[in-house]
């Protein structure tokens, strides 16, 4: 069984990467297939794997998923014993609840603080929408480290709502974002992740 997960820059590319944790934190044997992005054959190249010309985009057995999220849905329950999700089913709503608030949200966070590892650019001043972006952030880990009891990651080992955060983390200190102090032993144990440190290599080496 050959898997290859199509993806774009180390360092321009979160979504790609939430998708490349969750086949590593699952042992997945897979190749990485990586096309840059912003270049003038960047959306040819994509459509050549991807029917909706965005990366990450799991190629298996002549089935194309795309979408992080897809992507991770599918490794969770192709590698069950990778614990991807809570066992717990409350804890796993939660989680999921988390994971898609992630997805399909935080739009201003997103939009103010550019994801891109080997850029220096920084806002002005985040705006109070951004800045509720955060708060929501906060209270989101908050609650599932309470619920689950976590002093690890969100619900325990890492997962994928874990996955969907690390972008996160990552702006957080690019832009000096304050983690209450309750939280700053997540955001280490995130930061000293291997996988977590071998994507940084991986941006850095990009530069
Ligand atoms: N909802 C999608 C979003 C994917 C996405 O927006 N990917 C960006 C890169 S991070 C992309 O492919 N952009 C295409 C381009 O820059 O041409 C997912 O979760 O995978």
């Amino acid at each position: 069984m050959s898997v290859k997960l199509v993806i774009g820059d180390f360092s321009k590319s979160s979504w790609s990467l939430r998708a490349w944790l969750v086949l590593v934190t699952a042992d997945v044997s897979f190749e990485t297939l990586q096309i840059k992005l912003e270049q003038s054959e960047t959306r040819k190249r994509i459509l050549e794997y991807s029917p909706s010309g965005k990366v990450p985009a799991l190629l298996q057995d002549g089935i194309v998923i795309n979408d992080s999220l897809a992507i991770s849905e599918y490794i969770a329950e192709t590698y069950p014993a990778a614990n991807l999700w809570p066992q717990d089913s409350a804890t796993r709503a939660l989680a999921r609840a988390a994971a898609a608030e992630m997805h399909s949200g935080f739009t201003h966070l997103r939009t103010q603080m550019s994801f891109g590892l080997n850029t220096g650019d920084t806002p002005e001043s985040l705006t109070t929408e951004t800045q509720e972006d955060i708060q929501r952030i906060f209270a989101i880990w908050n609650q599932l480290r309470e619920v689950s009891g976590s002093k690890q990651f969100l619900c325990g080992d890492f997962g994928i709502v874990d996955a969907m955060f690390v972008p996160v983390v990552f702006r957080f200190r690019r832009y000096g974002v304050a983690v209450p102090a309750r939280l700053q032993g997540y955001v280490e144990n995130i930061l000293a992740y291997a996988p977590v440190q071998e994507w940084l290599k991986l941006a850095t080496q990009e530069a």
